[in-house]
């Protein structure tokens, strides 16, 4: 009976993964031996199944509404689109995404491969582990999936009809009111400590930062560069790194010269349409500062240091591997080398304003981060103002800096003041 595939439950989840045939190669779904709920997201329920021969899929199923918020409905088309950017990402990119195994349109189900071997960037950065080699891995990723899906590497009507097919209005409308107006503007949603409430005044009285937000919400709106990933959070980064697990001491992780065999992988991409690339460099950016404003409040100050390397790193690895790519664009004709160092120059801007954007919206919005959410009052305070101040910092002296390393020397310093 299809209706009982409506919402998946543990009892469920065997049957429907004998109802579906390109599952039969990846499990057996009569010999089940386990099934766990792991959602910890906003939105969605994910259950990993192991069968008795240790097998395992990660089952992904939409809600009709945000999980932690029933009364706030939410499109289960979004797993459409999800299907579609793991797809595109999956073609353009293999190593740096889960193995793509099944989408089941009717019951809103993606079937991913299991990555249980890997751990949630953003909890390894919470306890101290760095994983340095994952900012090179993730640019790369930026990049290679950006330059493929944008007419760079697609015949021109290729990339019409994926900019139709991907695309994602109710998700995008999340993140123009969630990350660009409300933080900005007198919301139920916007919640802070009672010591942050004038940070926040600040924020919002501040008519040029408002003026950055408004232009970086148009640029959000009515960009059609690349197929994004559209959240691509720490929380959407799976690590593992080389030796195949995750070391025991801070200091092990945070070396870069890990990265021959470590494995990075971004999942969760419900939020994916054909947007501007810079926003995926500037979400991930985004969480690195907060992950430094939790290492600068708790003391870590050195591994505070050890992350601001990060966003330099990772917008290295992407300009280095798009400057690979820019020989093999499909039309050379007026898509000269000086457009390449124009379009860089762009993508690079759009980064810092949307990582100021995202910084500020995990501070003071709905959907916090945890990185400052775990920290004790006291400390959150201190983390939280340094993050305001280092999103803004970013949002208005990035024209003067060109480079992002000298924009991450100026966070540092930020976080410090504060
Ligand atoms: C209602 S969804 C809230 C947030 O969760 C996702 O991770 C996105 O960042 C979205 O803005
Ligand atoms: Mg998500």
């Amino acid at each position: 009976n299809d209706s009982d595939f409506t919402q998946l439950t543990s009892l469920t989840v065997g049957a429907y993964l004998a109802s579906r045939p390109a599952l039969a190669t990846r499990i057996d779904a009569t010999r089940i031996a386990s099934v766990r709920e792991v959602g910890d997201g906003n939105l969605n329920l994910v259950f990993i199944i192991h069968d008795e021969f240790g097998a395992s899929v990660v089952l992904k199923q939409s809600l009709p509404h945000v999980r932690t918020d029933p009364s706030w409905p939410m499109t289960r088309e979004r797993s459409a689109r999800e299907a579609t950017v793991l797809g595109a990402h999956a073609a353009a990119d293999p190593s740096h995404v889960p193995g793509f195994y099944d989408f089941d349109s009717a019951h809103y189900v993606l079937a991913i491969e299991d990555l249980s071997d890997h751990r949630v960037w953003r909890n390894e950065l919470n306890e101290g582990r760095v994983h340095g080699y994952a900012a090179a891995e993730i640019g790369r990723y930026v990049a290679r999936t950006a330059f493929a899906t944008s007419p760079l590497g697609m015949d021109p009507l290729e990339h019409k009809a994926l900019v139709a097919r991907a695309v994602n209005p109710e998700l995008a409308q999340i993140t123009e009111d969630l990350v660009f107006t409300e933080p900005y503007i007198s919301h139920p949603h916007n919640v802070v400590l009672p010591g942050n409430v004038a940070d926040v005044e600040a924020l919002q009285g501040d008519a040029a930062l408002v003026r950055e937000m408004g232009l970086a919400k148009w640029r959000f709106m009515t960009t059609a560069q690349s197929l994004i990933h559209g959240d691509l959070h720490t929380g959407s980064v799976f690590v593992r790194p080389a030796a195949g697990g995750v070391p025991a001491s801070a200091s092990a992780s945070a070396s870069a010269s890990a990265s021959a065999s470590a494995s990075v992988r971004a999942f969760d991409s419900e939020f994916g349409f054909v947007g501007p690339t810079g926003f995926d460099l500037g979400a991930l950016w985004a969480n690195l500062v907060l992950a430094a404003a939790r290492a600068e409040a708790i003391g870590g100050g050195e591994r505070a240091e050890q992350i601001l390397e990060l966003p330099g790193r990772l917008w290295g690895a992407f300009e280095a591997e798009y400057r690979a790519l820019w020989p093999s664009r499909v039309d050379p004709r007026v898509w000269g080398d000086d457009v390449l160092e124009s379009l860089l120059e762009g993508v690079r801007d759009d980064a810092a304003i949307f990582a100021a954007a995202k910084t500020i919206r995990r501070i003071v919005g709905f959907a916090k981060a945890s990185d400052i959410e775990t920290l004790p009052p006291e400390l959150r305070e201190r983390a939280a103002r340094g993050a305001l101040h280092a999103g803004r910092a970013l949002a208005l002296t990035r024209h003067g800096i060109r480079t992002v390393e000298a924009l991450s020397a100026e966070t540092l310093a930020t976080l410090r003041a504060a």
